[in-house]
C-alpha cells in the first residue's frame, strides 16, 4: 500500500521540503507543520517548510520557525505537498525543488486531484488534509505528539469551520477527543485561529458586507474588494478568507461569491449550501470542493461579476 512505501521512503530520506497551496490557510499550514514536526521528532535534520507568505495569526503554532520563504538546499531527497490538488497551485519558485526531489509525495482532500506525485494519498471525503494525516500517521505507526496534534487540530478546526461543515465526520470528533486527552488546548486553537481577527480584517469585512448585493431572489450574494481597498485598509495575507463565508450564513442564500483583485486578475471564491460550485469554478480554470471553490479571472470587475453571476444562475436553475 502507498503508505507503506511512503514510510519506507521517509526512513531512507535525510532532507525534506514540505509545501502546500499558495496563500496557505490553516489546514495547509497546520498540515505542513504537523508533518515537519513528525520528521523532526524522528530525528531528521534537514526539513524546510517552503511557504511564501501566510497569515500572521498562525505564528504561535509549534515549529513555525521551520517555515522559510527560500529553500536552503539545491536538492531535497523528498518533496511533500499537502492540501493541494495540482502542482500549479504551489508557488512557482518551489516547482524546481519538487521536480528535482528523488521522491515526491502528496496528501490531499480536494475533489479533483491531479495525482501529480510519485506517491499520492488522496481522500476527497476527508474534511481537512490534516485529518488524512491523522489516519496516515496512525497507519504508519508514527506517534502523534502533543505538538503534532496541535498543528493537526489547527488544520481540522479551520477547514471544518469549527466542526460546522457537513464534511465533519465521526473521526473528526474522535480525534478532537483524543487530542484533548493528550493536553491539546482546543478552545485556544478555536479562539486564536478561527475566532480572532485583526482590526484591518474587521474593516475589510465591514466594507465587503456594506457592498454585498442580493441577486436572483436573494439566492446569490456577491461582493468584492479592489487592490485600492486592500492598500487603503492595509489588509494582510489571509485576512480576506472569512468574507465569502459570511454571505452563506444568510437564510435563503444558496451561493455566496467574493471577488478580490490581485495582480493576476480577480480571485473569485464561492461558497454553496447545495450546488456544486467546484463545477462552476472549473469552467473558469479553477476548482476546489463541492461547497467551497475558487478560480482566477483576468478581466475587469464588471465583466468578472457578470460572468460568475450568469454561470451561477444557470447552475441554480
Ligand atoms: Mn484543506
Amino acid at each position: 500500500m502507498t503508505l507503506d512505501e511512503i514510510l519506507k521512503e521517509i526512513k531512507n530520506a535525510n532532507s525534506f521540503m514540505i509545501t502546500a497551496h499558495e496563500n496557505p490557510d490553516g489546514d495547509a499550514i497546520g498540515s505542513c507543520l504537523a508533518f515537519a514536526t513528525v520528521l523532526k521528532e524522528m530525528g531528521k535534520e534537514k526539513i524546510d517548510v517552503l511557504l511564501k507568505e501566510y497569515p500572521p495569526i498562525f505564528n504561535t503554532l509549534p515549529n513555525i520557525d521551520l517555515i522559510k520563504s527560500e529553500a536552503s538546499l539545491d536538492k531535497y531527497d523528498m518533496a511533500i505537498v499537502l492540501d493541494c490538488p495540482e502542482i500549479k497551485r504551489v508557488s512557482k519558485e518551489y516547482h524546481k525543488y519538487f521536480e528535482d526531489a528523488k521522491i515526491t509525495v502528496e496528501f490531499d482532500h480536494h475533489l479533483k486531484n491531479a495525482m501529480f506525485a510519485d506517491l499520492d494519498v488522496v481522500n476527497p471525503a476527508a474534511p481537512a488534509c490534516a485529518e488524512i494525516l491523522v489516519s496516515s500517521f496512525r497507519y504508519m505507526k508514527i506517534e502523534i505528539s502533543k505538538d503534532v496534534a496541535t498543528c493537526l487540530m489547527a488544520g481540522i478546526i479551520t477547514d471544518t469551520g469549527g466542526f460546522r461543515f457537513n464534511s465533519t465526520t465521526r473521526e473528526t470528533f474522535e480525534f478532537a477527543g483524543w487530542a484533548l486527552a493528550k493536553g491539546v488546548n482546543i478552545p485556544k486553537i478555536y479562539k486564536d485561529y478561527l475566532m480572532t481577527k485583526s482590526k484591518s480584517q474587521f474593516e475589510a469585512e465591514k466594507l465587503a458586507l456594506d457592498r454585498l448585493e442580493f441577486l436572483m431572489d436573494d439566492k446569490i450574494v456577491f461582493t468584492y474588494m479592489t487592490k485600492e481597498d486592500e492598500e487603503k485598509l492595509n489588509i494582510q495575507p489571509g485576512e480576506f478568507d472569512g468574507i465569502v463565508g459570511i454571505g452563506i450564513t444568510i437564510k435563503g442564500v444558496e451561493v455566496s461569491i467574493f471577488a478580490r483583485e490581485r495582480s493576476d486578475g480577480f480571485k473569485v471564491s464561492f461558497r454553496s449550501n447545495n450546488i456544486d460550485v467546484a463545477d462552476i469554478c472549473m469552467l473558469f480554470g479553477g476548482g476546489g470542493h463541492k461547497l467551497a471553490a475558487g478560480c482566477t479571472i483576468d478581466a475587469k470587475l464588471e465583466d468578472v461579476r457578470k460572468a460568475v453571476i450568469e454561470e451561477t444562475k444557470k447552475h441554480l436553475k
